[in-house]
């Protein structure tokens, strides 16, 4: 097993690790012991990393972006050396189970490989200019010192969906991983280090949202804000950015849900919803939370879900044999239990779970026992709110129509997915199912990284992470008009 090689993180900033003297613990989910201490810096420590990232950026940004990209691609030969190390401190610091921890720890090993591929690209467009012996082109430019806020539930897919390509594209970073996780951007930064990155081009301070988040916010040499996390904080930012006339990007979670058409292949459907559902004990944006069921299979899927439900083994995720792991922490389980409350008084029927597990080997962690709750209607709480943990809601329609509506009929916009073995259904569904990710005959996780990941409506603003989108988030379009006429030509004036 591995071991912790620091029992005290220190921010990495300027290529230097600068030690913070207030700090809090990191608590591992599944045993309840504390693993390290991470910094809670302030708003100084935000100032030095933005002077940092300035003034690496404008050297960073004159390398040509395939050199650039070196640095990415022996950042990915690095991610893929140490992988079981990594996705072994992941489990201990998230929880997640080891085979999902490797998963995430791929999806960095991947991106880093793409963005990388993205150094030799990095498109623009050539455009016929209207003015004879004139050139016209749009190119994309690095904006500066970006500023990236990422979640403890992905914490190194994230940092990579959004750190390679702010990097790539020629911009600094400066970056607060969430305070729950802090190891795997302590093991990034040591990656970026060893692979070469100059200093300063990517920084990392420690600490809450309150106080680093706020001050990476407000600071006015931050010219871009990503930010994966909570809807509340999402809008809080997009409300400061706003004001200030700042880019910014956000992921604020989901309402998944899976439609079961009475056409389907129920068993598949189920193997479906058993792994978005609980898989990562639900705590994914893209997690299944609610299953709209046609009336003619709800018994069929009911009855199959409860029995596919038992094979669900519960504990430390460090174990091959566990299936679903503990909540990240004890305010997840307060929340689970509020919405079990909830959706018991709304009158929905409790199928399974409903409970946290306190006895024996899960006495010291945080975990609760995955839920099924029938007979929800598409208006309840438990149907509307995004909850985070390994709870779904069946809700029987009457139609393909129906299904549609009620998918559609949450504020989020993340994922949604369909069973059916109907192909005109299949094209109707990817067209009017109201999400960023739709799928066919698979649950609603499983993103792949070079495909643009987020969501419409209150999960974000529009923007994307991953994918050759994610460039559109770090870059400025700058169009360029070069005239080799020799002579003053006037745009709309001298067209004949
Ligand atoms: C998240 O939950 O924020 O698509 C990310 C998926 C993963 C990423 C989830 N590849 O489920």
């Amino acid at each position: 097993m591995v071991e912790v090689k620091t029992k005290k993180l220190a921010n990495y900033i300027n290529g230097e690790w600068v030690e913070v003297e207030k700090t809090t613990p990191v608590i591992n989910p599944a045993t309840g012991e504390a693993i390290l201490d991470v910094p809670l810096s302030d708003q100084a420590s935000v100032d030095a990393a933005v002077q940092a990232a300035l003034k690496a950026q404008k050297e960073w940004a004159m390398i040509p972006a395939p050199q650039r990209a070196e640095v990415l691609y022996r950042v990915g030969y690095l991610l893929k050396e140490r992988k079981e190390e990594i996705s072994q401190l992941l489990t201990m610091e998230n929880g997640k189970v080891i085979e999902e921890a490797r998963g995430e720890v791929q999806e960095g090993i991947d991106m880093a490989f793409y963005m990388a591929g993205e150094g030799r690209r990095l498109f623009g467009q050539t455009t016929p200019a209207e003015l004879k012996d004139k050139f016209a082109m749009s190119v994309r430019a690095p904006i500066g010192v970006v500023g990236i806020i990422t979640p403890w539930n992905f914490p190194i897919a994230i940092a990579t969906w959004k750190s390679f390509p702010a990097i790539v594209a020629g911009n600094a970073v400066v970056w607060k991983p969430a305070t729950e996780t802090p190891i795997m951007a302590y093991e990034l930064a040591k990656i970026f280090e060893e692979a070469g990155l100059p200093k300063g081009v990517i920084n990392v301070v420690f600490g809450s949202g309150s106080e680093v988040g706020n001050a990476m916010v407000h600071h006015k040499d931050i010219r871009v804000i990503s930010f994966t996390g909570s809807n509340v904080v999402g809008r809080n930012i997009a409300a400061e950015c706003g004001r200030q006339l700042k880019k910014v990007s956000l992921e604020m979670g989901g309402k998944n849900a899976v439609i079961v058409m009475d056409d389907a292949d129920i068993d598949l459907a189920v193997e479906g919803i058993l792994w978005s559902a609980f898989g990562t004990s639900g705590q994914r944006c893209t997690a299944c939370s609610r299953v709209i069921v046609h009336e003619n299979v709800k018994e069929a899927l009911e009855e199959r879900l409860l029995v596919a439900m038992e094979t669900l083994t519960i504990g430390n995720g460090l174990d091959e044999s566990i299936k679903v792991g503990p909540i990240i922490n004890k305010g997840g389980i307060e929340k689970i239990k509020k919405y079990i409350e909830i959706g018991k008084e709304e009158g929905a029927k409790l199928l399974a779970g409903g409970y946290e597990l306190t006895e024996g080997d899960h006495a010291s962690g945080n975990y609760f026992a995955p839920t099924l709750f029938t007979d929800a209607t598409a208006s309840m709480r438990i149907a509307q709110e995004e909850i985070f943990g390994p709870v779904v809601s069946l809700i029987p329609v009457k139609s393909f129509e129906e299904a549609i509506e009620v998918n559609n009929g949450v504020t989020f916009g993340l994922s949604s997915s369909i069973f059916t073995r109907d192909v005109n259904r299949v094209f109707k569904a990817q067209r009017d199912l109201d999400t960023g990710i739709v799928y066919v005959n698979a649950g609603t996780t499983g993103a792949e990284i070079h495909l643009p990941f987020g969501g419409t409506k209150g999960t974000g603003n529009g923007h994307r992470d991953s994918g050759v989108q994610a460039l559109d988030v770090f870059t400025e379009w700058k169009s360029v008009y070069v005239d080799y006429s020799g002579k003053l030509q006037r745009a709309q004036i001298d067209v004949e």
